[in-house]
């Protein structure tokens, strides 16, 4: 048997390439929670907590997943079957409720570090790779409808993304709708418009909103409303053409089943932090394929760990109809990964290594810890 012998947690900070204005906040860096597990057979296993900014888009942040893991996920797990992953993950769930990101973060180091010993990818647990790489969309977030259009033409001049996701909900309507038409009309039939409202929008709002979204070519509306509403995100969805999606309001199985039954979303964006970990996630598509929901691989901004393993759950998946945003890590200045994840021709290559397939940069894991003091920060820029 091989045995959890420690829970290491650290949160990283790391300046984001520019601004990026999401309607409830203003993102300059990415926060995330590293965890590494090590095991008495002298494996290790690496996962990732994340959120986004602050408490301001869901109920989790760093400060939160740092302290449920090492407050009361750790206690109850160190000294237990660290292959014992279904007993682990209940345990998680009966000691610690909510926390989705926190027991991800650990239920993934878990599954890496099995894949690790094993010598096997973690898609392997989950019915194995159909596919090699997955599509990728870009978020155009600047704030300012030329940055956002001369970033677009760069990607698509790079052959890098085509799908562009664009975050509104924080101008007035009329305005928002002016710079998702502009940027509409600039990429043209060379890629695809999608928004994301992160919950802005009353239902009254909506309806003016995705009306105009539609007429002027976007293809998807993203947690248009607020997750509590869920009969307005319903109403959205049956009453118009263009695909809804859930997001926020998708945390999990339990949501997926509400969502499913009342078919009150087109799309779901499955993340895996969102839904708890990798087995839930796995649940979340599983219901959405039952019940003929699109699929679209969400994230949470996450770094390259929890960016590729996103990608071990994806590529399991043979039909994904709205393609990924698996691009966190090309949001940050510097990743933390020994080899980065490679991004070509739209999409991202799903590592074929063991377990989640890539391993942390132990010197820019360091160089980005929050507990360093501000002076070996200073030090260790130079
Ligand atoms: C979200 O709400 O989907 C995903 C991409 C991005 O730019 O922000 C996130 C959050
Ligand atoms: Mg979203």
């Amino acid at each position: 048997m091989v045995i959890i012998d420690r829970i290491d947690t650290s949160i990283i900070d790391v300046p984001t390439v520019r601004g990026h204005v999401l309607s409830m906040t203003t993102m300059l860096m990415q926060s995330v929670v590293i965890v590494q597990i090590r095991f008495s057979d002298g494996s290790e296993g690496w996962g990732e907590g994340a959120s986004i900014g602050g408490l301001s888009y869901g109920p989790e942040c760093v400060e939160s997943i740092k302290l449920a893991i090492d407050s009361y996920i750790s206690p109850v797990l160190i000294g237990t079957d660290g292959e014992a992953i279904a007993s682990a993950s209940n345990l998680m769930a009966r000691t610690v409720k909510g926390n989705h990101a926190a027991r991800a973060a650990v239920e993934t180091a878990l599954w890496d570090g099995l894949g690790r010993r094993l010598g096997v990818p973690v898609a392997t647990f989950f019915g194995g790779r159909v596919r090699e790489c997955l599509p990728v969309a870009w978020t155009l977030a600047s704030g300012n409808s030329q940055t956002d259009i001369d970033e677009a033409e760069k990607m698509l001049q790079e052959r890098r993304h085509r799908d562009f996701k664009l975050k509104i909900g924080k101008r007035a309507m009329k305005d928002d709708l002016a710079h998702v038409a502009a940027i509409a009309r600039a990429v043209g039939d060379r890629g695809t418009i999608r928004v994301d409202l992160n919950q802005a929008w009353t239902l009254t709002n909506a309806r003016y909103g995705v009306r105009g979204l539609q007429e002027m070519g976007c293809v998807l509306v993203e947690q248009p409303v607020a997750r509590e509403q869920l009969s307005d995100l319903k109403t959205l969805t049956d009453t118009n053409e263009i695909a809804i999606m859930a997001d926020e309001v998708l945390q999990g199985p339990h949501d997926a089943m509400r969502l499913a039954a009342n078919r009150s979303a087109d799309v779901f964006a499955v993340k895996v932090c969102q839904s708890g970990g990798l087995a839930p996630a796995a649940q979340v598509i599983a219901i959405a394929q039952a019940a003929g929901i699109d699929l679209y691989g969400g994230t949470m901004l996450e770094s390259g760990l929890g960016t590729a393993t996103a990608l071990q759950l994806f590529a399991t998946v043979e039909h994904i109809a709205w393609g990924t945003e698996f691009f966190g890590p090309l949001l940050l200045v510097n990743d933390i990964l020994a080899e980065p994840l490679v991004y070509h021709d739209f999409s991202v290559v799903v590592p074929t290594g063991p377990g989640i397939g890539v391993l942390p940069d132990p010197e820019k894991v360091d160089f980005f810890r929050r507990d360093r003091t501000p002076a070996a920060r200073a030090l260790a820029a130079q």
